[in-house]
């Protein structure tokens, strides 16, 4: 048995009669950019050789149409999309009205509430280096629409150590306006820091900073990095002696000391709070044996950054450690005794430099202690003391370190030895910039203390 099933009854015109349709039947249209424009299209289900016309017209002058007539069928498209505008006034509710001849016309209702207006920022969250080129973010604040008037945002960091640029600006430019903000972390300061968006009348928001925490290891070139507040890097022997110090740089060399009477004592709480490896003023020394040239100096054995940060114990010596190769080839690193004439850093390469200078020493001063050397180029010495940076005067050396290195924490004998605590060392194979090396001496002051 078949059965059959009733079909619609038609609408009661003839067969092969256009029918205009429009989709969809409603809109919602934001007042501004990007969500003021939307589009509907008009169709004719089918084609009966002749043009239909087509047109739109709108409830009120706050929603414009385009086109506002147009043909379809009879050579025209069957389909035609219209673009709707809305302007920022106007009603909350407007209706088009689609007419053609012979066709029901056709409403299309428009929704246009008011948007209010809105700042976003993205992302809320990023992570900041404390050194170049990882200390530099980006965030965008934008606005969700373009809005009626100008809008004044301004920007601010809870914390100096992140600095904001611009700090202020206004939105009123771009579909919708927004502008890029550039955040910049120096090595210091706490995390995380907030930073605050505050448009003008509208809501306030906040983008949090993640700080890493900074190493000498985040500073490329390392070479080399002693650290008295790590116990793990160092072996003490039954005097709570120095027998070894672990250099937690990118070689892991042990500096040793296998002659008990010679190795350096380890004092707990003597620099804020925290330990430190103190050499006597005979003989004590820690040593790295054999380090290969290019392990510490860099573009041929000719250039290198050591950043000391300790504090002298007495006056009784000058050098306090260097790196040495043959006894024409060495860097000492010296404190001089006041009364003595002074000289910092006797650099003999193979073509021997010695750098007399005449700054004042603090005895039992906390240093922080800077030695760069480019051969070929300008010479610094330089050194911290109460925070206050000297400079010495500058020459041109040539020459290069060519063989192995015997890197030293206290002296061998050939100058007289300064009692020295050393507290952290970190020597890069590279002549660092003064951004990197503000980088390394805030860290070590903001670990050891105020100098
Ligand atoms: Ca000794």
């Amino acid at each position: 048995m078949r059965y059959y099933f009733l079909k619609p009854i038609r609408p009661a015109q003839p067969a092969g009669t256009p029918v205009l349709s429009v989709s969809p039947a409603s809109l919602t249209l934001d007042r501004t950019a990007p969500g003021n424009v939307a589009t509907f299209t008009a169709s004719l289900n089918l084609d009966s050789g002749s043009a239909v016309a087509v047109s739109v017209t709108s409830s009120d002058p706050s929603v414009t149409v385009s086109p506002t007539a147009f043909p379809l069928g009879g050579g025209n498209p069957l389909t035609r999309t219209v673009t709707v505008t809305g302007a920022a006034a106007g009603p909350d509710a407007v209706s088009l009205t689609v007419t053609a001849p012979g066709q029901t016309t056709r409403i299309i209702g428009i929704s246009r509430p008011q948007v209010p207006l809105d700042l976003t920022v993205t992302p809320t969250s990023l992570v900041l280096d404390r050194v170049s080129p990882g200390n530099v973010g980006t965030f965008t604040a934008a606005l969700n629409r373009v809005p009626e008037s100008s809008v004044s945002v301004s920007v601010s960091s809870s914390d100096p150590s992140v600095t904001v640029s611009p700090a202020s600006f206004s939105l009123i430019t771009g579909n919708p306006p927004s502008q890029t903000i550039t955040l910049t972390g120096n090595a210091t300061g706490p995390s995380p820091v907030t930073i605050s968006v505050n448009p003008v009348s509208l809501t306030a928001k906040t983008v949090s900073v993640t700080r890493t925490a900074f190493t000498p290891a985040a500073i490329p070139g390392l070479a080399l990095w002693l650290d008295a507040n790590d116990s793990a890097t160092l072996t003490l022997d039954g005097s709570s002696n120095v027998s070894q110090w672990l250099d937690k740089g990118p070689n892991a060399y042990p500096f040793v000391q296998i002659s008990s009477a010679k190795r350096p004592k380890y004092l707990t709480n003597v620099i804020n709070g925290l330990p430190v490896v103190r050499t006597d003023s005979v003989d004590d020394v820690l040593t790295a044996a054999g380090i290969p040239v290019g392990n510490i100096f860099g573009s041929g054995g000719t250039t290198f950054t050591a950043i000391y940060f300790g504090q002298r114990v007495a006056d009784t010596g000058r050098t306090f450690a260097s790196l040495r190769m043959a006894s024409n080839e060495r860097f000492e690193f010296d404190h001089d005794i006041p009364s003595q004439s002074a000289a910092h850093g006797l650099l003999q390469t193979t073509v021997s430099a010695q750098f007399v200078v005449t700054a004042p020493f603090v005895s039992t001063q906390r240093n922080i202690v800077s030695y760069f050397w480019s051969s070929g180029g300008q010479f610094n010495l330089r050194r911290y003391m109460n925070g206050a940076a000297i400079v010495y005067p500058s020459g041109i050396v040539t020459g290069s370190f060519t063989k192995p290195v015997d890197a030293h924490i206290g002296e061998i004998g050939l100058r007289p030895q300064a009692p020295y605590d050393f507290a952290e060392v970190a020597i890069y194979n590279r002549v660092l910039t003064a951004s990197e090396i503000g980088s390394i001496e805030a860290y070590l002051v903001g670990k050891w203390g105020t100098i």
